[in-house]
């Protein structure tokens, strides 16, 4: 069969700092083409939908897939659902990702015919059966399908994260993929799932709690096929064992492979775990992630995050120490006053590391989703992208969105701009004598996407799908088990599968 898998459009973010390849469609392409079906990607992120309706017309696609992993891509897709299944129409569309797996009753509802399934979960193991009963009733018998005659048990967890490698030579325009200064940027994949619980996250729900690592050869393996000279590791937590991130880097080694690489892992993990993360800074780490969330203990016990403050500083002056590019990350609540704002710029400017600001968000598949009280101000799917405010705010509407980018303006005014090339100027001449230019154009982006009345006119755009609010705000704690999309029934090779409270580690 010939099928289209098609990434949506970049959000607020990804217009200035980063854009990276959708390494879980290239998975689904893979696995679509080990079938033998004919695959062609369209990522949206590089290409416009013009770039889109041409595809359409010329490969005459009997199937087009769309990932949505983002909750602010919903009308996005629907639209260019209902749209393919009009112009040209394709006899099938289906939706997959983080995101539609946990509102698929949702997708099928706004698509009002457009959408022929949502596929809940890991993709690679069941498209392929998804697209042989494509048409039939037995469609909707199908694990983690969702369609509307109905919905299949739970989806089954990928037993083996060897299988399926990325097919990247599905991407076009490679040279657009970037991260800061590691112009280009490729993708990879170590492990995937999250053994921990903090209560604004999905990543723990989707998988179910489990933990599943790639072998060290194959993780190897897959890494001296990137041509790009730097990496992007999308774990959620790299190295929570410690032995994996060894083993891996041995291989590296073996096989002569020279890379930069970025990473995001947690405090405590950097902390207990220094050793490998400095083996990997000779390795060829030059970037890191830390999601502090909270400067306070009460913070971080209100997200769950099971670190403390003393780990959180801990962490930054080893990952100083190791002389890494660190980027953090600060949960913004919307209740937030004009002097806690200033509390954060204050540490902000105080710090060498990049500061980054999300806005506390209620995702569907979170469980905050169920126990925040506080009543959501807007149902616009677009507004649930951690840059807007989506509970009620403390100061006016405008005024939070003013102290929020005075407060990001930190980042811009130390990192980016004519900073960035003072500080940068060798590194940016050579890429862009290599014709790179991704980092440069982005460092004069920061004042046109961050912007107080741009954020603020958002909330007036009219909304055409609105979303399903939660059953019942300021529920109690829901059981685990209920908000997980993948339910661990047996002990995979190599995974941690956890019905406890206490993290496995
Ligand atoms: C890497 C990553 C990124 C990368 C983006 C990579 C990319 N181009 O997609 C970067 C750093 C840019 C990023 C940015 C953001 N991210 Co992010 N990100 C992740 C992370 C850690 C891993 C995703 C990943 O690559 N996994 C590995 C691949 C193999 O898995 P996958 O993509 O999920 O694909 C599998 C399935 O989902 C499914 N699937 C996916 N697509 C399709 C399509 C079809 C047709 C089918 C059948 C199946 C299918 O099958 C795949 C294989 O099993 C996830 C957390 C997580 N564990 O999921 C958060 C996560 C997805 N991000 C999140 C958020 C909030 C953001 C930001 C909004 C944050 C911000 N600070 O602004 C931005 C927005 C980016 C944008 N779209 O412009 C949230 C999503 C919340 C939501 N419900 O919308 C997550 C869940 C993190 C969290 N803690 O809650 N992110
Ligand atoms: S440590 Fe917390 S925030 Fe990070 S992926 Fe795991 S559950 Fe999500």
């Amino acid at each position: 069969m010939r099928v289209l898998l098609v990434h949506p459009s970049p959000l607020m973010h990804s217009e200035i700092f980063l854009r990276l390849e959708p390494i879980g469609l290239e998975r689904v392409g893979g696995a679509l083409r080990s079938a033998g079906h004919d695959v062609r990607l369209l990522d949206l992120q590089i290409f416009s939908h013009r770039d889109y309706a041409r595809e359409l017309d010329s490969f005459r696609p009997e199937a087009v897939g769309f990932s949505l992993n983002y909750l602010a891509n919903v009308p996005e897709v629907i639209d260019l659902a209902k749209s393919t299944k009009q112009a040209m129409p394709v006899p099938f569309v289906f939706i997959g990702g983080h995101s539609a797996s946990f509102i698929a009753d949702e997708l099928l509802e706004h698509g009002d015919g457009a959408v022929d399934c949502v596929i809940r979960g890991e993709g690679e193991q069941v498209v392929s059966q998804v697209l042989e009963a494509a048409g039939q009733s037995r469609l909707a018998t199908l694990p983690g399908v969702v369609s509307r005659d109905g919905a299949g048990p739970a989806p089954s967890i990928l037993d083996d994260l060897n299988r399926f490698l990325p097919a990247r030579d599905l991407t076009r325009r490679r040279h657009r993929y970037f991260l800061g200064v590691l112009d280009p940027c490729a993708s990879a994949e170590f492990t995937r799932g999250c053994p921990w619980d903090c209560s604004f996250c999905s990543a723990w729900t989707f998988y179910g709690r489990s933990y599943r690592k790639a072998s060290p050869e194959s993780a190897a393996e897959d890494l001296a096929r990137i041509a790009e000279p730097n990496v992007f590791i999308v774990d959620d937590v790299a190295f929570v064992h410690p032995e994996h991130g060894w083993a891996i880097g041995r291989e590296i080694e073996r096989r002569g492979i020279r890379k930069q690489y970025y990473l995001e892992t947690r405090c405590d993990v950097l902390v207990r775990n220094q050793e490998v993360f400095e083996y990997w800074r000779r390795l060829g780490l030059r970037y890191m992630f830390l999601g502090v969330e909270a400067l306070d203990e009460e913070g971080l016990k209100l997200h769950r995050k099971r670190v403390t403050a003393d780990q959180n500083q801990r962490a930054l002056e080893i990952a100083r120490a190791l002389d890494l590019d660190v980027a953090v990350n600060i949960i913004v609540d919307p209740d937030w006053d004009e002097q806690r704002f200033a509390i954060v710029r204050e540490w902000a400017l105080s710090v060498p590391e990049i500061v980054h600001l999300t806005v506390a968000t209620p995702y569907p598949g979170t469980e905050i989703w169920h126990t925040e009280s506080r009543r959501l101000t807007t149902l616009d799917y677009r507004l649930f992208d951690v840059q807007h405010a989506v509970l009620p705010t403390r100061l006016p509407l405008l005024r939070f969105y003013e102290e929020l980018v005075r407060t990001q303006a930190v980042l811009n005014r130390k990192h980016l701009g004519w900073a960035a090339v003072r500080d940068l100027a060798p590194i940016i001449l050579r890429l862009v004598l290599r014709g790179q230019t991704n980092f440069l154009g982005s460092l004069w982006k920061f004042s046109r996407v961050y912007h107080q009345h741009r954020q603020y006119a958002d909330h007036s755009r009219p909304v055409v799908y609105a979303m399903r609010p939660p059953a019942a705000p300021g529920a109690t704690r829901p059981l685990a088990r209920e908000l997980y999309i993948h339910v661990p029934t047996r002990v995979h090779e190599g995974a941690d599968p956890k019905p406890a409270t206490e993290p496995v580690t």
